[in-house]
């Protein structure tokens, strides 16, 4: 069966059919417009119309040579010869669909948590799982209503992995869920671990609903095949760059920088994107930001120290049009291990879209590692995280681990910041010394290193430069004003309005 192509996996639902349109003109353009295989799923129908209903759709898949996969009904499947049943957890238990279908049909079983995948690995009688919910849907009741999102398919992704090692043949998987043209290739890229990604996805109203199931079967699937533009524009590129080249990119092209961030810190964070030359703006006027995302020289800094569920939602729609403009977002998770909603926050924005950059202090990464899918709760990174001391004794090897850990499975750069502060990216690291104490004195120093990065990569215009090293000069710079600046200070008054003066001075 590993020659199933499970990348555009048609789910069917008759009740949602456009006027104008039939459930079987449907699916047939779906099925001659690419759809890789396809599910009947009726949950409401009289047996005998059932069958007739599959031997007509088995006749359409049958002409494109892709296999007929029945909901649930094993004795359809079976009337029909169809190619293999599907099952939801509530549904008869995979082993005895087995005994039945026999060892050649295509076994599918629903799972939505990494327990769940761990049980249909230990049965090892299933070719492949979906995965979901991944994201909300209106079609069908879920039993986790706003979605897993990407970060949960991991999870599971990373049980699926295990038994694919130990096993030669490998059981494949699809996401489903809320998937649609605009957010597949999104979950394409997003829903992978080293060694393992997704084989395609599921869908259901964004064809079956559709007026024109063809023409939105073949959109989707050029969707399905097109490479994320997000992996060019965090892949390193080859020219290299200084301090000074960056320092002179800021001049030059002024970059806008987008802050969502906390009252805390909103007048500090645009004073010094103002000293360093770059152009910050500070809306949370959702309307405005595809304008803004549309400029070339323009970066987005999501900074989540005072979470409102209204902000988090306007932040959730900046990452959209940041993402469908290709722009990088730095994100700074603030307090993320202070309490379960704040980590709950971080996980709604990272599974909503891609950044380029995590930045924030040991403790607040520690939180993100949380939702990596190689975190296990035994490891006792609550104890580490309870006090700064114990954090402190962390070693800087299992610093850059986290690090490493956070930046593989998000696909970004993590900047950890502290006395000394890491840039990973996979096993990519730098190390920047930290800056003055007095930094410790005044509100929005931490916050403010992410205006820096943001605005360095606002002049990245397209993918031939190595944004590790730009991360890099914007932390150096930083430290570099900070620790001068802090020389010069007996006092955190005095050192705010010192630092503010000395970026100014090493940037003009
Ligand atoms: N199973 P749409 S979600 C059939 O999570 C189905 O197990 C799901 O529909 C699961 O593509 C779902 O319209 C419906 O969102 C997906």
């Amino acid at each position: 069966m590993s020659s199933v192509d499970y990348s555009v996996y048609l789910v069917t639902d008759s009740t949602m059919v456009p006027a104008g349109s039939t459930f079987l003109t449907q699916v047939e353009n779906a099925i001659n417009a690419g759809a890789t295989m396809v599910q009947l799923r009726e949950k409401s129908i009289l047996t005998l119309d059932f069958i007739e209903r599959a031997s007509k759709v088995h006749e359409y898949t049958k002409r494109k040579g892709i296999p007929l996969i029945i909901n649930d009904r094993v004795d359809v499947a079976l009337a029909i010869d169809a190619e293999g049943v599907h099952v939801g957890q509530d549904d008869m238990p995979a082993k005895m669909v087995r005994q039945l279908i026999g060892p050649n049909k295509i076994l599918g079983v629903t799972c939505s948590f990494p327990e769940e995948v761990e049980a249909v690995s230990r049965d090892n009688v299933a070719d492949y799982v979906g995965l979901g919910t991944i994201y909300a849907t209106n079609t069908k009741k879920v039993k986790v209503p706003e979605g897993c999102g990407p970060i949960g398919i991991r999870k599971m992704l990373q049980v699926l992995k295990r038994h694919n090692q130990q096993h030669l043949s490998p059981i494949r998987c699809v996401a489903i869920g809320g998937i649609n043209h605009s957010n597949v290739s999104k979950v394409m890229f997003l829903c992978a671990v080293e060694g393992l990604a997704i084989d395609g996805v599921a869908i259901v109203s964004c064809i079956m609903a559709n007026p024109d199931a063809g023409q939105a079967t073949r959109d989707f699937a050029s969707e399905v095949a097109r490479a994320n533009p997000w992996k060019a524009l965090i892949t390193l590129g080859l020219v290299s760059t200084t301090l000074k080249d960056q320092i002179d990119l800021v001049k030059h092209c002024k970059p806008l920088v987008h802050h969502i961030t906390n009252n805390v810190v909103k007048n500090f964070s645009a004073n010094i994107t103002l000293a360093i030359g770059a152009s910050p703006a500070m809306s949370e006027l959702p309307d405005e930001y595809d304008e803004f995302a549309s400029v070339p020289h323009v970066s987005l800094l999501l900074n989540a120290g005072t979470p409102t569920p209204e902000v988090l939602s306007v932040m959730k729609h900046a990452m959209k049009m940041y993402n469908n403009h290709n722009k990088h977002i730095v994100f700074d998770p603030v307090a993320a291990g202070a309490s379960r909603s704040r980590l709950e926050a971080s996980r709604t924005l990272l599974n909503c879209g891609q950044v380029s950059v995590i930045k924030g202090n040991l403790g607040e990464i520690l939180a993100i590692r949380k939702l990596t899918s190689t975190y296990k709760e035994t490891e006792g990174t609550d104890v580490l995280m309870r006090g700064v001391d114990s954090i402190a004794s962390l070693e800087e090897s299992q610093i850059i681990e986290i690090g490493r850990e956070v930046s593989l499975d998000f696909k970004c750069i993590v900047v950890i910041t502290g006395v000394k502060n890491y840039i990973v990216k996979g096993d990519k690291v730098e190390i920047v010394d930290g800056g003055h104490e007095l930094m410790g004195s005044v509100t929005g120093t931490g916050c403010s290193l992410g205006s820096v990065i943001a605005s360095f990569l606002g002049t990245v215009a397209d993918s031939n430069y190595n944004i590790f090293e730009i991360v890099v000069c914007a932390v150096q710079l930083y430290n570099k004003s900070g620790r001068t600046a802090g020389q010069m200070s007996q006092s955190p008054g005095t050192f705010m309005i010192n630092f503010i003066d000395q970026l100014y001075k090493d940037t003009h």
